[in-house]
């Protein structure tokens, strides 16, 4: 497992060279999503193949910009799960982007799931890694090499609310929770970027990050295999708590094909008790 949280810290220099020197702009491709590729996108995910090519232990490659699954090697035992550049359409308004993995080992699947890891490309570049070993581990990249900063645990209330999706779908009872945090001070924290957004909550104390389903988007935006089951991961072991709108663990989805998405709430165990309550889904 060293071999690939290696792999992901010499990805994460190349990418964030790339961020700052290459053409941001649209290529002429769109992913599995539909969404329209940027060059930048093309180019992460490139750079993460390609990085992995060498990698005998990863079997398979699932990426946010491929259809399928793609096989490396064919005695691997993990499968790496990935979004090359999540929130990529925010490079070219300079604000903060970032890789997310998760690895997986057998099934894709929550339950499978042996670690994730995240890099943001902000000011600096931080690399975020869970394992069932204990609390996420957080670095910091100085002149290309990471340095070790702590480990991180969520407080059991926070501030910070970051609500995801387009507002006027969402359903009356979300409006409600989101507007209720904010009659008790919470403080908008929302960029747009899920990796980011849910960083800068994991290391500021706590708060909740929700992407609900909503009218034109019932299932939610954000895709299980490798943005939502990573970071569910992650603030569990933060000692934080990770659902979806009927207060099932994420950590549980079992996604039907690579691109499933789902709704997605992740945060302290304070604001994800009272989002079960609003949803009606307290045990
Ligand atoms: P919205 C970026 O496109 C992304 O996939 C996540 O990084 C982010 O949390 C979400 O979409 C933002 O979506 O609908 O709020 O713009």
């Amino acid at each position: 497992m060293q071999t690939i949280f290696q792999t992901i810290k010499e990805i994460a220099i190349e990418i964030d060279h790339a961020i700052k020197t290459e053409d941001l702009g649209y290529s002429d491709s769109s992913n599995s999503s539909g969404e329209d590729q940027l060059k930048l996108d093309v180019k992460s995910d490139f750079l993460i193949e390609k990085a992995f090519a060498s990698v005998d232990i990863v079997k398979n490659l699932v990426s946010e910009e491929k259809e399928g699954v793609l096989e490396l090697h064919e005695n691997g035992k993990y499968t790496v799960c990935y979004d090359p550049l999540d929130g990529s359409s925010l490079a070219d308004v300079n604000l903060s982007v970032g890789s997310i993995f998760g690895i997986y080992e057998g099934e894709l699947k929550g339950e499978n799931l042996v670690a994730s890891a995240y890099v943001v490309y902000g000011p600096r570049i931080e690399l975020m890694i869970a394992t069932k070993e204990g609390k996420p581990l957080h670095y910091r990249a100085q002149e290309g090499l990471f340095n070790f900063i702590g480990e991180v645990t969520l407080n059991e209330k926070g501030k910070l609310n970051a609500p995801g999706g387009t507002q006027k779908n969402w359903c009356d009872y979300h409006k409600t929770f989101v507007d209720d945090l904010f009659a008790e001070g919470y403080r908008l924290r929302y960029s747009g970027g899920m990796v980011p957004d849910l960083h800068q909550i994991l290391l500021k104390g706590g708060g909740i990050f929700s992407y609900p389903g909503t009218s034109d988007v019932p299932n939610g935006k954000l895709r299980q295999l490798f943005e939502v089951i990573p970071f569910a991961f992650m603030y569990e072991q933060a000692g934080g708590q990770a659902v979806n709108n009927k207060g099932v663990r994420l950590m549980e989805l079992v996604p039907s094909h690579p691109h499933d998405t789902s709704p997605c709430f992740f945060g302290s165990n304070y604001e994800i008790e009272k989002l079960k309550e609003a949803y009606g889904v307290t045990a």
